[in-house]
């Protein structure tokens, strides 16, 4: 689709930033903070790229002012946080920390003060360890009611100073992760525990939703997924019919019972003769209507491509690349249903995501079209190596990547698409779950690295500063 003249950005188009809890504060177990499962699972050896871990992140909890100050130099009207649950709640339920809670209300200050609207997600993938030893966490239904009751805390404490909040980060990332391919907490590879788990964290979202409803809290509130639509790789209709397959099991399975409170009958079909059983039981309908969301958040890093793959078909089977040794990515692949194919027309990063600004426009477009909701786009950005050169860094990729997919959403607006806002990955460097911290994705350098966290100080990359002027013209110069 193209177009002779396009819309502009709306004139409060949030345009901001984002974070998450674990990948920048750091003090780990500072000022009552109790341990979350990301803290000792990175401490597991081999788990994490060169053992690379959050203890100290880039510091922003004790540097948070700088920081701010910084996107506030950069003119950002927006910025996406999340909130660790286990310094709020240093054993996941029962007495609060008042020191954690403060920490996110003196943060708020700080950025209202700027006029930077806060974006808070309220989980971020760092459940308590305290909540996995009791009862395992996201497997166990206790969990609804402690998640709601956490997130009340921070609904009453910020709700009046806080208009956007996000109930939980890419449930399909952190599940598939910790269930399937063992390689975030819990670690397990079970898919019958994965299925299960996955209901009751899509319970918990929607009894979130819904306490925030009922609370009369002022503002919106909505998930945040990750999505990347799937490209057929060619006109045969086995590859148009593994395109189905994946979109309705990576996409409609998550996002559906997030709009419509209901699972794609497809998916519970195919895994149910895989044996995989939810575990759905009377009532979960009801709440899970009960919890539709005021806008779609949307991750958006990379589009995908598939043909299908025959039941005998085995993989080559070698992981996703953590290492930045680009080209080292194995082929992904579910037998009967799909499996991945490179996109010869695109180039790669050097960790094998592929660059596709028009998948981010198809993403925005499709969820708008299936689900009549408007899209806040809560990540996007670029991870690469960044070179140091005097205290300048001159990152003209990362520019090129943002204003494509700041062009793409451009057009997603005028095909019709109603969005909130664009919050790039990331403000400051931080560090990546898995790829430790030489995978950057920050406007703000922050010069340390896996082993040494050396003196954390922060330069401002040329994306700060090409950044600053899209915000002040309303995107209309890139
Ligand atoms: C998303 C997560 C972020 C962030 C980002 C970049 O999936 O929500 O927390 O890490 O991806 O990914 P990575 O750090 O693996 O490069």
């Amino acid at each position: 689709m193209y177009h002779f003249v396009k819309d502009s950005f709306p004139k409060d188009f949030l345009w901001g930033s984002a974070s998450a809890a674990y990948q920048v504060e750091g003090a780990y177990d500072e000022d009552g903070k109790g341990p979350s499962v990301w803290d000792n699972f990175s401490k597991i050896e081999g788990k994490t790229f060169k053992g690379s871990n959050g203890d100290v992140a880039v510091d922003h909890y004790h540097r948070y002012k700088e920081d701010v100050k910084l996107m506030a130099e950069q003119g950002l009207k927006a910025y996406r946080f999340s909130v660790s649950w286990s310094r709020v709640l240093p054993k996941g339920r029962g007495e609060i920390n008042e020191n954690g809670l403060q920490f996110y209300s003196d943060l708020v200050d700080e950025l209202l003060k700027y006029n930077i609207e806060p974006i808070v997600t309220l989980y971020h993938w760092d459940i308590p360890q305290a909540l996995q030893d009791e009862y395992l966490g996201w497997e166990s239904r206790e969990v609804i009611d402690d998640f709601t009751n956490y997130s009340k805390i921070l609904f009453d404490k910020l709700g009046e100073r806080v208009k956007y909040w996000v109930s939980i980060n890419e449930q399909n990332v952190f599940i598939t992760h910790g269930y399937m391919m063992a390689s975030h907490p819990p670690g397990v590879s079970d898919l019958s525990r994965m299925a299960k788990a996955n209901h009751i964290a899509n319970l918990a979202n929607a009894s979130v939703i819904k306490a925030f409803r009922e609370g009369g809290y002022q503002g919106q509130i909505g998930p945040s997924f990750a999505y990347g639509p799937a490209y057929a790789l060619d006109t045969r209709p086995e590859s148009v019919l593994a395109n189905e397959n994946v979109n309705a099991i990576m996409a409609d399975l998550w996002m559906d019972v997030y709009a419509w409170g209901r699972y794609p009958k497809f998916v519970l079909k195919q895994f149910g003769k895989m044996g995989l059983d939810f575990d759905i039981r009377e009532g979960d309908e009801e709440l899970l209507k009960a919890g539709k969301p005021d806008f779609m958040g949307l991750n958006y890093y990379q589009s995908s491509v598939v043909t299908d793959m025959k039941l005998e078909e085995k993989l080559e089977q070698s992981g996703p690349n953590y290492s930045g040794k680009k080209g080292t990515a194995g082929q992904q692949g579910l037998p009967g249903l799909f499996k991945s194919a490179p996109n010869e027309n695109l180039e790669t990063t050097n960790w094998d995501w592929i660059i596709d600004p028009q998948g981010l426009r198809i993403a925005m477009r499709r969820i708008s079209s299936r689900y009549d909701l408007p899209v806040l786009i809560t990540e996007n950005g670029l991870g690469e190596y960044d070179k140091l050169e005097g205290d300048e860094i001159h990152d003209e990729y990362r520019i090129d990547y943002i204003r494509k997919h700041i062009e793409a959403i451009q057009d997603a607006i005028t095909d019709g698409v109603e969005v909130l806002g664009y919050c790039t990955w990331s403000f400051t460097d931080l560090l990546s779950w898995l790829n430790g911290y030489q995978k950057r994705y920050g406007f703000v350098y922050v010069d340390r690295d896996e082993t040494d966290a050396k003196e954390l100080k922060r330069y401002k990359k040329d994306s700060f500063y090409w950044y600053k002027k899209v915000i002040e013209s309303n995107g209309n110069e890139l």
